[in-house]
This record gives C-alpha cells, sequence and structure tokens, in this order.
C-alpha cells in the first residue's frame, strides 16, 4: 500500500510571517505589528515589517513552489489587509493582492489552502475587546463572507482558525505573543468559546456562500502524545492524557475538538474549571459542531506516556541525549502515527497534517548550496509514521510541511529557520535547501521512496 494516489503534498505559510508591506496598499495594522514596536517582546527586536517580503516577491515564490512540485499550498489571509479596521470597509487592494496570489497558483497547478486566521488579528478589533467581545464570532463571520464571496470561485480548501492554544495561551496568558496580555483563567474560557463560536459561524458561512463545495478544517496545535509501549495500559493512559483535562488548562484538543465533533465540552474540563467556565448560551453547540471535513493538525514534538500502577498516565523523560531541534523540540516522529490513530478513532474525521517540520542550522556552503540533512531525516522519519498509520486504515488526507521558506518566527524573530527554502533576509535572495529537492522526489514517487 503507502500513500493513496489523491494524498495532498503540500507545503505552509503564514501571512504575517512572510509578507512584509505592513503599511502598504491601505493595510491596517494587527496586534503583531503592535507586539513587534514592544521592547524586548521579539528578540533581537526584529519585526515582520518586510518579513520575506512575499507581498512583491509572490511570483517568485510560487515559480520555486512549483519547482518543487507542490501539489498544494496552505497560506492564510492578513484579515486587516483585507478589511484595515477588521469591520467595516473593504481594502480593495489588499483583497486583490489575495486575488492574484490565487490566480498565480491555480496557474502553477498549485491547490490553495486558505487559512483565514492564523494570529495576525486586527489590532481595532483588539482595541474594542479582542476575543473578549461578545461580538467576536460575527465579526470574523464578516470578514469570511467578503473572503468566500471573492475567492470561493477559485478556492475550496479552507482552514479557519490555526493554533487556537498558540495564540490564547502565547497572546493572552503568558504574554510572549500577540497582543501581549496576561488575562485571569476565566477570561481565557470566555475566548476559548468565542474563538469555537468564530469557527462555527465561519463554517456556516463558507457552506452557504461558497460557489463550489466547500471542504473545512480547524488546526489545533498536535497536543497528542506516545504511549511507551504497544500495551493497552499504556494506550489508555494516552489517551487520557490526551483527552482528560485535569489541570486548568485549554491546552488539550478535547476542549476544542470536542465541541466541534461531538457538539459538548468534555466533562472532564467543565469539572475542572468549575468556577471558570465559559458562560454557554442555547443553541452555541448548533453553531460550533456543524460538520466539518477534516481534522487539521500541526505536529512537532509531544511527550512519551505510559500507565502507573493506577492506569494514571505518566510522562516518560527522555533519555539524555535526546535528539532536539534548534528551537530545543524533541524529535517525536511517532506522533504522526499515534496522534493521527487516537484522534482519528475518537472523531473519525480524516486527519490533515497542516503543519510539520524542524529549524535547524541552514547556512549557504562555499559551494552555493544550502545542505541540511537534519531537516531531510527529520521529515523522512515523520512520513515513515504518516505512511504507517495510512496502512493501519487511519485516514490521512495531506500533508503539509512547515514551512514553504524561511520566516519570522513570531517572538523569535528571524532566528529559527524552518523553511525548505533558504532566506536571505538582508538581500532576499531564495535558495532552495536540499530538502526541497529531497522532498521535490517524494512528491514525484507519491511518498514510494519513504
Ligand atoms: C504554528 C505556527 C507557525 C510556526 C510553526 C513553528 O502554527 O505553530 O502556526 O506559525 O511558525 O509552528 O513554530
Amino acid at each position: 500500500m503507502g500513500f493513496p494516489e489523491d494524498f495532498i503534498w503540500g507545503v505552509a505559510s503564514s501571512s504575517y510571517q512572510i509578507e512584509g508591506a505592513w503599511n502598504s496598499d491601505g493595510k491596517g495594522l494587527s496586534v503583531w505589528d503592535m507586539m513587534c514596536r514592544k521592547q524586548g517582546a521579539v528578540w533581537n527586536g526584529h519585526t515582520g515589517n518586510i518579513a520575506c517580503d512575499h507581498y512583491h516577491k509572490y511570483k517568485e515564490d510560487i515559480a520555486l513552489m512549483k519547482k518543487i512540485g507542490v501539489k498544494a499550498y496552505r497560506l492564510s489571509l492578513s484579515w486587516p489587509r483585507i478589511i484595515p479596521d477588521g469591520i467595516g470597509t473593504v481594502n480593495d487592494k489588499g483583497l486583490d493582492f489575495y486575488n492574484k496570489l490565487i490566480d498565480e497558483l491555480l496557474n502553477a497547478g498549485i491547490e490553495p489552502f486558505i487559512t483565514l486566521f492564523h494570529w495576525d488579528y486586527p489590532f481595532e478589533l483588539y482595541c474594542l475587546g479582542g476575543w473578549l467581545n461578545n461580538d467576536s464570532p460575527d465579526w470574523f463571520a464578516e470578514y469570511t463572507k467578503v473572503v468566500v464571496d471573492k475567492l470561493s470561485d477559485r478556492v475550496k480548501n479552507w482552514i479557519t482558525i490555526n493554533e487556537p492554544q498558540s495564540f490564547i495561551i502565547e497572546g493572552h496568558i503568558n504574554g510572549t505573543h500577540a497582543p501581549g496580555v496576561k488575562l485571569p483563567f476565566n477570561q481565557i474560557t470566555h475566548i476559548s468559546h468565542n474563538v469555537l463560536l468564530s469557527h462555527g459561524k465561519a463554517v456556516k458561512i463558507i457552506r452557504e456562500n461558497s460557489k463550489q463545495k466547500a471542504k473545512i478544517g480547524f488546526a489545533p496545535t498536535g497536543e497528542v502524545a506516545i504511549p511507551a509501549t504497544n500495551k493497552k495500559s499504556d494506550i489508555d493512559a494516552c489517551k487520557k492524557f490526551m483527552f482528560e483535562i485535569n489541570d486548568k488548562s485549554i491546552k488539550q484538543n478535547s476542549w476544542w475538538l470536542d465541541p466541534i465533533y461531538l457538539g459538548k465540552y468534555p466533562e472532564s474540563g467543565l469539572k475542572t474549571f468549575e468556577y471558570e467556565k465559559p458562560r454557554i448560551k442555547d443553541g452555541d453547540f448548533d453553531i460550533i459542531s456543524q460538520p466539518i471535513d477534516y481534522c487539521a493538525i500541526n505536529y512537532y514534538f509531544a511527550p512519551v506516556i505510559k500507565a502507573d500502577n493506577n492506569g494514571e498516565p505518566v510522562i516518560v523523560p527522555f533519555e539524555i541525549g535526546h535528539t532536539k531541534t534548534t528551537f530545543g523540540w524533541y524529535i517525536t516522529p511517532e506522533m504522526a502515527y499515534w496522534g493521527s490513530k487516537l484522534l482519528y478513532e475518537r472523531y473519525k474525521s480524516p486527519i490533515l497534517i497542516t503543519e510539520n517540520g524542524m529549524a535547524n542550522i541552514d547556512m549557504i556552503s562555499l559551494d552555493g548550496k544550502v545542505h541540511d540533512p537534519q531537516r531531510i531525516d527529520f521529515t523522512h522519519r515523520y512520513l515513515k509514521e504518516v505512511k504507517k498509520a495510512i496502512e493501519d486504515k487511519i485516514k490521512i488526507a495531506g500533508y503539509f510541511h512547515w514551512s514553504i521558506m524561511d520566516n519570522f518566527e513570531w517572538a523569535q524573530g528571524f532566528k529559527q529557520r524552518f523553511g525548505l527554502i533558504y532566506v536571505d533576509f538582508n538581500t532576499q535572495q531564495r535558495t532552495l535547501k536540499d530538502s526541497a529537492y529531497w522532498y521535490k522526489k517524494v512528491i514525484e514517487k507519491n511518498g514510494e521512496n519513504i
């Protein structure tokens, strides 16, 4: 067996991380534009003002994607580029940028997968309370409608929201990501509920307004785990770890995916958040739980779990010297098998791996090339686990490598390089890394060499 014929081989990026042009052609400010102005917020004072200058170089970048042979490209849209104040007047020039980008992709034979929200929230809406405001789901729906009206004649694949756990925990609890605030937990659960309602309203808008049959997903972080052994007790402990909520955190995917797929919050979460649970209005779960097509998920690293004598999950520490990326993240390929398997068993929805990749020390060598064997090995290992899952009858629709090119890695600035394409941020010159040529072969052979 192996990868199905129609497996989606893709690459991914997000608007703030690559576009630059932070104030061009009528774009409004996002919370990330503001975060980058806060002293000490981003490594070495870097900003996304220019980033990869993709706004001006998108044709060149799409030509490179074509050269790699990718079948799909997951991009996100900058909401304040399209609607500068977040609601109200549309900035035609901003919308037109995406219009041209989509045409360019389709001309290159690359299928666009649009993420509606990948963290660059309109600053004007943040000033109105942002996700805490109970109108925020309607704001998101309004923005979605503008985009769907314009692009859905050519775009059929949509991801509503990327990694709510990251922008809520980093942005609203730790204050290390935009908007950089530290809110109490009852406000955090309130935000999470509004984000879920925003997702649901966007799904409804897409279904009602798309000019073709749409496919939709929601992309939380890969909060999955790996059982220490194949024993039932360890697997059960691993499931408990993934789906039971026993501390005050909105990290676990059951907090997000149970409402979407099962139409309710997990009991354990409601119990643990006893005095801090969100206010749930009649009909909220009807909005949130409309059918979607992909259980999208981003895989980077995961803990290993075993059962203690009572069957409770305990984290098994990694052995000394377990390999890490330059970000300090452990390399844990088995998550791609176990995460997919356990999510698929619980939610019964095809998995779409919307991100996977690693930060590495990449440099242009004397021969003018970028040799990144670690990234090739990393990707090979994770893809082997994807293949194993597929052979175990777990439906996995596709894989998007993070990222097409080196880019602005949030609070880490340009410190971390995640790309298949090396970017010289001084000259904006692009160089395909060895991993890009390797991925090209994988795609050509539909993963037969995995
Ligand atoms: C994410 C982020 C990406 C990051 C990547 C590496 O979804 O976490 O979506 O923007 O760049 O994950 O940290």
